[in-house]
C-alpha cells in the first residue's frame, strides 16, 4: 500500500486489513510530511507480524513505490499481492471475494467500469463523463484493451503474473503505471478479471488529481504503447 499523507487514514485502514485473516500490510512511505510514516512505524511495533514499514526518502512517485513494495513482498514469499489505495477509495470489504477469483485468473481488478462498477455518488457529470472518455474509450481504444478499468489501482496479483510480467519492464511512475501493468497483462497473454467495485472518493485528505496529471498520463499512454505493443505471450519472463 503506497501511502503519501495518509496520516488521517491509516489507523482506520490497518484495522479493516487487520479484521481480514492471513493477510500481512506493507506500507511503502515516502517519508510523508504528515507523518504517515512514524505512525506506520507505530503500527508495526504494535503488530509486528501484520504489518511493515518501506520508507523511502522522499516522493518517488506511485510507480515505483508499488515496483519496491511488489518486489519486497515476492522476496518474503508471499504467493497473492493486493495492491490498493490507502485513502478507503478502495474498500477492503472487495478483497476476500478478488483473492477468490484469483483461483481462475492471472490477475484480478476492482473495476469502476464493468456491469454493477459504480463511481462517487457525488461526482458531478462532467467529471463522470472525462472519467469514462478517458479510461473506456481513449486508452482502451489507443491499446486495444480488453480492460475496462485501465487507471484502476485495485488489484489483486499472482505471484507468477509479477514475475512473468518482470518488473524491471514497468517504466512508469505516475498514475499511467496503473496503464503499463494492464497493458503488460494483457499483451503477455495474462487473464485479467474484472470485478464491479464501487469507488468512493477519499475520506479525508486533500485529493492530489489535477488537470495537468491527467493530460500527462494521456500523452503518456502512447509512450506505454510504443515500449510494449509488439510483446507477446511467448515475451513472459522465465523464473
Ligand atoms: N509512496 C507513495 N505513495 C503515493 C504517491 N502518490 C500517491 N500515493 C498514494 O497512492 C494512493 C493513490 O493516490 P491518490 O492520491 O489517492 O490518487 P487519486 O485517488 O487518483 O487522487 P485523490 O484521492 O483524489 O487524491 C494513495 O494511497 C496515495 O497516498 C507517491 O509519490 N509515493
Ligand atoms: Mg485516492
Amino acid at each position: 500500500m503506497p501511502t503519501y499523507n495518509e496520516a488521517d487514514n491509516l489507523p482506520a485502514l490497518a484495522a479493516a486489513l487487520f479484521a481480514l485473516p492471513g493477510l500481512t500490510v506493507l506500507v511503502v512511505d515516502d517519508n510523508s510530511p504528515d507523518g504517515t510514516g512514524q505512525m506506520a512505524d507505530a503500527l508495526a511495533s504494535q503488530y509486528p507480524a501484520r504489518l511493515s514499514v518501506l520508507h523511502r526518502t522522499g516522493k518517488g512517485g506511485l510507480g515505483t513505490a508499488y515496483i519496491e513494495g511488489f518486489s519486497r513482498a515476492i522476496q518474503a514469499g508471499a504467493n497473492t499481492i493486493v495492491q490498493m489505495d490507502a485513502d478507503f477509495s478502495h474498500s477492503p470489504d472487495y478483497i476476500p471475494s478478488m483473492i477468490d477469483r484469483l483461483a481462475d485468473y492471472d490477475v484480478v481488478v476492482g473495476s469502476r467500469y464493468v456491469a454493477g462498477g459504480k463511481l462517487d455518488e457525488h461526482w458531478e457529470w462532467g467529471r463522470y463523463l472525462l472519467s469514462w472518455f478517458a479510461n473506456s474509450l481513449y486508452t482502451r481504444a489507443l491499446l486495444n484493451l480488453r480492460t475496462r478499468d485501465s487507471t484502476a489501482g485495485f488489484k489483486v496479483w499472482r505471484r507468477e503474473t509479477l514475475l512473468g510480467i518482470g518488473l524491471d519492464r514497468v517504466r512508469s511512475n505516475g498514475y499511467i503505471f496503473q496503464v503499463e501493468m494492464a497493458y503488460l497483462a494483457e499483451k503477455l497473454g495474462y487473464r485479467v478479471l474484472e470485478i464491479p467495485i464501487y469507488f468512493e472518493d477519499r475520506r479525508i485528505g486533500q485529493s492530489k488529481m489535477t488537470v495537468p496529471i491527467k493530460l500527462e498520463a494521456a500523452l503518456r499512454t502512447w509512450q506505454v504503447r510504443a515500449r510494449h505493443g509488439r510483446l507477446t505471450p511467448k515475451d513472459r519472463r522465465a523464473f
